[in-house]
């Protein structure tokens, strides 16, 4: 059993090492795991058989060595009027169990071992134990190392210590990981009433019905229930309730660290909805702010983007729209790029190195906010979100020139670049047409001429026929100048969409990471809960009868895996 409990631990402590790393925990959870006491009785013998342990717990001189010593029939520990007189550890054992296997962390030259031979404790190893409340801290380190190991705990009280605040401390601390029976020694000075009062602090501290049995050591001839105690013990001392007491005692520790540790998996639960729904309320308002400072931005820098209007003369029909430059991507190849920028891509954008700036600083605000506010380990959230640093403002940039480009290469409407490529070949046809009219009258009137002198053209009809080329020319040649698409609207309007397409991008790209985060979250909760997979502490039906008066009421039908 203590196995299993040993392998939980290992598995829970792979698992806590994880969360730090990941950042889903603060590191001092490795220490506060590595304090809980997962010592068990099994940890002393091999596995298998083994005896019941039971020790002897108690305050200075309420008479814990003379009880071990009235058990054993013979002098196994010392005992005196002298305090403290217990300094070390007294172990009453039977030959044939063997105690190689202690625990590290168990002083052996703090540790007496007196062998008995006597049949009916052959199953009970006893343990007497220094005073918990001694002016000696060393004993109670001892008591703090020992105690763990024990599967029934001897707490015994003398008359004028059964109040004692330290013992009733420690009860109340270990109370769940053992099974306590009570005496109250020194019973020749002992009243009825003390014992009544006794049970009912007992009754307070969880045990409905705790065995109390009261021993008269100096055995003055008063009646006592040593002979009980004795009887007790030895039942306790089955296979079965051994076995019982050791499942109970390791579900127990592993409700400890099950205690411990669950209250760190808590934030990993339910990490998204709250993420965005803060993600969505935060990036509008950062929205807002980067459109108003980056807004009158945008006449400046798509005049820079326009070519200054070419002359009305200089071209009649474009090939390609005049001037439209193209900026060159941030991060495109420089041997396959469009044609070198006319500016560089920092200044051409609305997603200059400000705006950067800004998207960055809105990111990283909103990391801290998400831990102040859904209780994330900052450290978890920052490492999903701070890569985006260097991952986004290439992408902005590039998302921006992008929708720049495309809004300069195809500037106004379709109906508008229709209307000025029609009537840019209407100032070719036209000019041509009354050319070829002219030249159709001139050569007419040139061989009219031969017969009739009068037939040749007059000035008239040369100053008319130069008027009417001018006007066909100038007309269409006009209207198509006005009708040319404004590069200057393009860019204005490319602006606008690369920082909106920038902000979506920003958007999409925050939200996958909450999203990562999420599921990595989720995961390591889910891995978390697979830990305690199979683990159900017995309930009250599964403790035998006989246990159950000796057990603290809270730790039957815990609510451990109600959580787990
Ligand atoms: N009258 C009377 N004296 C007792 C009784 N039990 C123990 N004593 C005496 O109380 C004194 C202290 O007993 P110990 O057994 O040394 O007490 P302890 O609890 O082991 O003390 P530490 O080892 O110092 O923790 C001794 O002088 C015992 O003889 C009892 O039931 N009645
Ligand atoms: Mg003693």
């Amino acid at each position: 059993m203590s196995d299993f409990l040993e392998s939980r631990q290992r598995a829970l402590s792979d698992w806590t090492d994880k969360a730090i790393d990941a950042g889903w925990l603060h590191a001092q959870a490795r220490d506060e795991l590595a304090a809980v006491v997962v010592a068990n009785p099994g940890d002393l013998f091999e596995i298998g058989q083994r005896p019941l342990v039971a020790g002897l717990f108690g305050g200075t001189g309420v008479g814990k060595s003379t009880l071990l010593n009235r058990l054993a029939r013979e002098p196994v520990a010392r005992a005196s009027a002298e305090r403290p007189t217990s300094r070390d550890i007294t172990v009453y054992v039977h030959r044939s169990v063997n105690v190689d296997r202690l625990p590290e962390e168990l002083p052996l030259a703090r540790m007496r071992t007196s062998l008995h031979q006597r049949a009916e404790y052959r199953n009970v190893l006893w343990v007497d134990m220094p005073d918990f409340d001694s002016i000696e801290s060393s004993h109670r380190e001892l008591v703090d190392l020992w105690l763990p190991h024990l599967d029934v705990v001897l707490y015994v009280v003398s008359p004028d210590r059964y109040r004692d605040d330290r013992g009733w401390r420690l009860l109340l601390e270990h109370g769940n990981r053992h099974a306590w029976l009570f005496v109250f020694n020194h019973w020749d000075r002992g009243h009825p009433e003390q014992i009544d009062d006794f049970r009912q602090l007992l009754r307070s501290a969880g045990l409905d019905d705790p065995m109390i049995f009261r021993c008269d050591n100096a055995e003055t001839g008063r009646d006592d229930d040593f002979a009980e105690l004795e009887n007790t013990l030895q039942s306790l001392a089955e296979t079965s309730l051994i076995e019982s007491l050791d499942r109970h005692g390791v579900f127990q520790r592993l409700d400890s660290l099950h205690a411990v540790s669950v209250p760190w998996v808590r934030p990993l639960e339910h990490t998204g909805e709250a993420g965005l729904a803060l993600w969505e309320e935060h990036w509008r308002g950062s929205t807002a702010n980067l459109d108003a400072e980056s807004r009158w931005k945008i006449p400046a820098i798509a005049l820079r983007h326009a070519p200054h209007r070419q002359s009305l003369l200089s071209r009649w029909w474009p090939r390609r729209l005049p001037g439209v430059p193209n900026i060159a991507l941030p991060g495109a190849d420089e041997t396959t790029s469009a044609p070198a920028a006319t500016t560089s891509p920092d200044a051409s954008t609305l997603i200059d190195a400000a705006a950067l700036q800004r998207v960055d600083e809105s990111i990283e605000r909103f990391g801290y906010r998400l831990a102040e506010e859904t209780g994330l380990p900052h450290a978890a959230v920052r490492r999903h979100l701070a890569p985006l640093s260097t991952s986004l403002p290439g992408e902005l940039e590039r998302l921006a020139a992008l929708e720049l480009n495309a809004a300069l290469a195809a500037p106004g409407s379709r109906w508008q670049r229709l209307l000025h490529r029609m009537l840019s070949l209407l100032a070719l046809l036209l000019p041509l047409a009354a050319l070829t009219w002219v030249a159709v009258r001139v050569i007419a009137a040139f061989n009219a001429g031969a017969d009739d002198p009068n037939a040749y053209l007059g000035s008239n009809f040369a100053v008319n026929g130069v008027l009417m080329i001018l006007l066909a020319w100038l007309i269409p040649t006009f209207l198509a100048w006005r009708a040319r698409p404004s590069l200057e609207r393009a860019a204005a309007l490319g602006l606008e969409q690369g920082l909106k397409a920038a902000t979506d991008r920003v958007d999409v790209t925050v939200r996958a990471a909450l999203a990562d985060m999420s599921t990595e979250a989720a995961e390591l909760a889910s891995e978390y809960r697979a830990l305690w997979d199979g683990r159900s502490e017995p309930d009250g039906g599964d403790v035998p009868e006989r246990l159950k008066r000796l057990l603290m009421r809270q730790t039957l039908g815990s609510p451990v895996h109600a959580t787990g």
